[in-house]
């Protein structure tokens, strides 16, 4: 039975899996019968959550049902404790660090979040089909949005003839960020992630169904504690093995976050992770001569010019104005469901692209 003492949490030996300072110093606040918890598995009206003592399964308060605040795996919750009427409800989730968010948004509860408190971002992919570099840059962006580290992890190495090439295509394409291949199935490479492990820090796998996610999460804890599947191609889909997300601890004390491929990434508000991934791009666009330039054939663009230097891959141009335009895309819907008659806050995509510049200007300064 969980102790009902909350003096009992205030020891810095408290081993619930990321805990540390910062959480001690929100969970403070909190004088009573609560138990803190991280959530490790959502299911439909339940948590599973991490406990002192093991793993409850425990429902959120009505409060906060009603104010539609609902945890996401990784989060620190509050749970009431209250042995004598058997009730343990999460009252609470303590103030996340940061989320991870499909839509890259990442800063409310609900459909759109991943997973919360997050050190590092694993982003895999394979040598084969799934291998694209658009791909890759919108899990990057996502990412980035979140403020969690992105690493990206070429998982089955053992099907490529020629690994460090792929490598090297990847490196070169998404500039600064860390690309580790390994194989799962034959634990190879492995050893490579454990900079980003160890005891306090959690990690998540994000990536398309199929690319091996549960086999990475499986072959680190060292058992098979995720079920794992070869694709089913009848629908042309790929069928999904994993179907939500889990936290698991590993005995280093490092937390896992295993979840299910995702079909489709949507960017949007991803403003700063754009001007990030895109910066050689946003870099030109300073110097075109019109600071609303959409770089479509306008005179004097500094960023039509790269291309035909050929110091800028138009791929990669092409890439840049498609996220664009889908983010006015996205923003619009949002605004025409939030609000109806409020036109005029419509942005234009070129009006979009000339705040990004605008502020990289501010600061950068003008070179
Ligand atoms: N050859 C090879 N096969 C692998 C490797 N890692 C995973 N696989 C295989 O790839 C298939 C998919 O692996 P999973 O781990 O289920 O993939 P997942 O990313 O978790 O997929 P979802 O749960 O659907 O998102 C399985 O048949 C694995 O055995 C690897 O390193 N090498
Ligand atoms: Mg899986
Ligand atoms: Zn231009």
């Amino acid at each position: 039975m969980p102790n009902t003492d909350n003096r009992s949490y205030s020891s810095s030996s408290f081993a619930l899996p990321g805990w540390n300072q910062y959480w001690q110093d929100l969970w403070i606040t909190f004088k009573g019968p609560y138990i803190p918890g991280r959530v490790c598995t959502v299911h439909k009206t339940r948590y599973e959550v991490i406990v002192q003592d093991g793993i409850i399964s425990v429902p959120v308060s009505g409060a906060m049902r009603s104010g539609k605040i609902f945890p996401v795996v990784g989060d620190f919750v509050v749970i009431l404790n209250q042995p004598e009427s058997a009730t343990r409800i999460i009252v609470a989730i303590l103030q996340r660090k940061n989320s991870l968010a499909r839509g890259g948004a990442g800063d409310s509860a609900g459909e759109q979040v991943i997973a919360a408190n997050i050190d590092t971002v694993f982003i895999v992919t394979e040598p084969g089909s799934d291998l694209s570099i658009p791909r890759l840059e919108r899990y990057l962006l996502i990412t980035r949005s979140s403020g969690a580290r992105p690493v990206i992890i070429l998982n089955k190495a053992d099907t490529s003839p020629d690994i460090a090439g792929q490598v090297g295509v990847i490196t070169r394409e998404i500039r600064d960020i860390p690309v580790v291949p390994v194989s799962a199935a034959e634990k190879t490479g492995l050893e490579d992630l454990n900079p980003y492990l160890g005891s306090g820090r959690t990690v998540v796998f994000v990536g398309s169904s199929g690319v091996g996610k549960s086999t990475l999460t499986n072959a680190l804890t060292g058992e098979t504690v995720q079920e794992t599947g070869d694709i089913r191609e009848d629908d042309g889909r790929g069928h999904h093995t994993t179907t939500v997300r889990h936290l698991l601890s590993l005995p280093d004390g490092s937390s896992l976050i295993d979840t299910p491929g995702l079909r489709e990434i949507r960017v949007w508000t991803a403003e700063e992770s754009i001007a990030e991934t895109f910066d050689d791009i946003l870099k030109y666009a300073t110097r075109c001569r019109f600071s609303d330039c959409s770089h479509d054939g306008e005179p004097g663009c500094a960023v039509r010019q790269a291309v035909e230097e050929g110091v800028l891959d138009p791929d990669r141009l092409a890439r840049y104005k498609k996220i664009l335009k889908e983010v006015a895309f996205e923003r619009d819907k949002a605004d025409i469901g939030l609000k109806r008659f409020e036109k005029k806050k419509f942005r234009e995509i070129s009006r979009f692209a000339k705040e990004i510049a605008s502020e990289r200007k501010a600061g950068n300064g003008r070179h």
